[in-house]
């Protein structure tokens, strides 16, 4: 039987890719967001491209009753979660501390760390009882290093920081492997839904250089889920070649 990877926010970016290279590497997949229509072209794509099996799953991971109904769905054999990707993240907006908007703060901390807690702690119990699993937190170079205008965004992925190393300490007498992926900029959705569907501004973040592409982390979180059993991947930071810190790129043009 396949392992069963769960990959939050798979309706775009690295969670999408995540969910396809993983596909074509023997998993079978349960994908999520809230996207229903993208989750349906997604489930289309791995099924018609791969052997892997999908169940899509949509929902808002803001909403712990909302999480829990969708956990609910899995029966059987999706039951047992090998791989938990916490992916599903946003920055909402880029603004001084003393102007920022309240709903852009509580957007980001609900999905990107409470978001990530209430999943963690539905899908984490079968791993302890089964003493094996693997969870993969994303995190960001946002959570390593603070930058200007970055501040709530910049707090919720220290935070995922924290957990990944708290997460690591509580399960590892159980066999399980807690590993953060921590991406400089991958051209996404990410800046559209930071700038609020304004494209040119989204632009404007990878002009004038090659920056990390979905399939690039993708890759990252493949090769950390592939590791023999003894091996643990705790962190890993991945930077396209033209940046070298959280404002530091490198421009042509
Ligand atoms: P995208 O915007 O392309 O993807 C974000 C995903 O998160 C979507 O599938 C979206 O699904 C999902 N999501 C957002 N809010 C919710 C919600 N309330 N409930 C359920 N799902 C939600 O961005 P990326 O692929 O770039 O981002 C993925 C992760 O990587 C995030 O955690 C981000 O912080 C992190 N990251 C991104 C970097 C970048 O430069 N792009 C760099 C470092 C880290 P839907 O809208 O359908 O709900
Ligand atoms: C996304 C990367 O630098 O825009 O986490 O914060 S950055």
């Amino acid at each position: 039987m396949n392992p069963i990877a769960l990959i939050t926010g798979a309706t775009s970016g690295i969670g999408r890719a995540t969910a396809i290279l993983l596909a074509k590497n023997d998993f079978d997949v349960i994908t999520t967001g809230r996207r229903n229509e993208n989750l349906e072209t997604l489930e289309e794509e791995i099924r018609s491209k791969t052997p892997a099996d999908v169940l899509s799953l949509a929902f808002d991971i803001r909403h712990p009753e909302a999480v829990k109904k969708a956990c609910d769905r899995l029966t059987g054999k999706w039951t047992n979660v090998d791989v938990l990707v916490n992916n599903a993240g946003l920055a909402a907006g880029l603004s001084r501390i003393h102007e920022g908007v309240v709903d852009d703060w509580e957007q980001m901390i609900d999905t990107n760390i409470k978001g990530l807690l209430y999943i963690t702690r539905l899908i984490s119990p079968g791993m302890v009882e089964r003493e094996k699993g693997h969870i993969i937190n994303l995190g960001s170079i946002a959570g390593k290093e603070a930058y200007e205008n970055g501040n709530v965004y910049n707090a919720t992925k220290f935070a995922v920081d924290g957990l990944t190393r708290a997460m690591r300490i509580d399960l590892v007498g159980y066999g399980i492997k807690v590993s953060s992926i921590n991406p400089g900029a991958v051209e996404t959705e990410f800046s559209l839904v930071r700038f609020k569907g304004d494209a040119e501004k989204a632009e404007q973040v990878y002009h004038g250089f090659t920056p990390l592409y979905a399939e690039d982390v993708a890759e990252a979180i493949l090769f950390a889920v592939t590791r023999p059993p003894h091996v643990n991947i705790d962190d890993m930071l991945i930077m396209a070649t033209s940046q070298a810190s959280a404002t530091k790129v490198v421009r042509q043009g």
